[in-house]
This record gives C-alpha cells, sequence and structure tokens, in this order.
C-alpha cells in the first residue's frame, strides 16, 4: 500500500473543484486516509517546495499557494503514487491529457489546482510535513471489489 499527498490548492478551491477533485480519486478506488482545509504557513510551503528553490517560480509559487486555503488529502491504495500522478495529469493544464483533472479543468502551468506527490521519497516527506500522524487506518468495505485478492 501507498499513501500519496494530494493538494487542491487555492485556485481549485476558489474555483468550486473540491467535491470534483476528491470524487475522482475516490471513483477510482482509492481511500482517502486524511483530509483537512488549511492554510498553509510559509514555513510549510518553503518546506514543501525545498527542491524548487532556486527556479525562478518559486517565489510566485509560495505567494500563489498561500493566498487562500487549500484542501490536504492523503490519499491511500496499491501503487497509489503512480495512480494519482496519472489522475493529475501533465504540469501544463494546456497540455494535459484529456480526462486528467488538469487535462480537463486548467489552461495554466501554474494555476494547475492540484498537486501529487510525485516519488515514494517525496510522498513520506510530504505526508510528515502536511499530516504528521494525523491520519486514520480504517477498513473501507468497498475496496473488496476494487483490488482482486487472486491477482
Ligand atoms: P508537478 O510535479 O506536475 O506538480 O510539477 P513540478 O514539480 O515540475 O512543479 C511544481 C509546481 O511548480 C507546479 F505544480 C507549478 C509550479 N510551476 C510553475 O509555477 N512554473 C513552472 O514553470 C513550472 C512549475
Amino acid at each position: 500500500m501507498e499513501t500519496s499527498l494530494v493538494l487542491v490548492k487555492p485556485d481549485g478551491v476558489q474555483r468550486g473543484r473540491i467535491g470534483t477533485i476528491l470524487s475522482r480519486f475516490e471513483a477510482k478506488g482509492l481511500q482517502v486516509v486524511g483530509l483537512k482545509l488549511m492554510k498553509p504557513s510559509r514555513d510549510l510551503l518553503e518546506k514543501h517546495y525545498a527542491v524548487h528553490k532556486e527556479r525562478p517560480f518559486f517565489e510566485s509559487l509560495l505567494k500563489f499557494m498561500s493566498s487562500g486555503p487549500v484542501v490536504a488529502m492523503a490519499v491511500r491504495g496499491e501503487g497509489a503514487i503512480g495512480v494519482v500522478r496519472n489522475l493529475v495529469g501533465a504540469t501544463n493544464g494546456a497540455e494535459a491529457a484529456p480526462g486528467t483533472i488538469r487535462g480537463d479543468f486548467g489552461m495554466s502551468k501554474s494555476f494547475n489546482l492540484v498537486h501529487a506527490s510525485d516519488g515514494a521519497d517525496t510522498a513520506a516527506f510530504e505526508m510528515g510535513l502536511w499530516f504528521g500522524d494525523d491520519t486514520i487506518d480504517y477498513d473501507l468495505d468497498g475496496l473488496g471489489w476494487v483490488n482482486d485478492p487472486e491477482a
């Protein structure tokens, strides 16, 4: 099982897409094990985007990400990190494939609605940063019909 950190960014919240985005993950057969609306601090965002610190867009990215509340979600499932990245789509919404969240709802490279962890190490780091121990393990009955136990 993998757990991925997903953020609905301020543009996704302002455009009324929290439910739409969350439902994509639920509909796919992933389990939501953490969920919170929050206004991230600069300190949190600096840590989250530390790999981009030297990039020219770093300051505008932090300004955008702290401009309003975001929704943090912890999404769990078999191979969840890759599955979530595929559902999210390419960084630039204008180029992202139709059917993906960014491809269906975005036109921009910066206002791209959602963040998703891009690998196992990143996911562990980001989950610690945004949720710490604040996730809930529980049985989700419907999952019995998502993953074939014989396969
Ligand atoms: P992604 O993994 O698709 O979220 O994208 P990256 O890790 O490459 O970039 C992180 C975030 O930086 C993107 F979500 C949006 C922002 N960004 C810009 O604002 N401008 C750019 O030119 C590239 C990325």
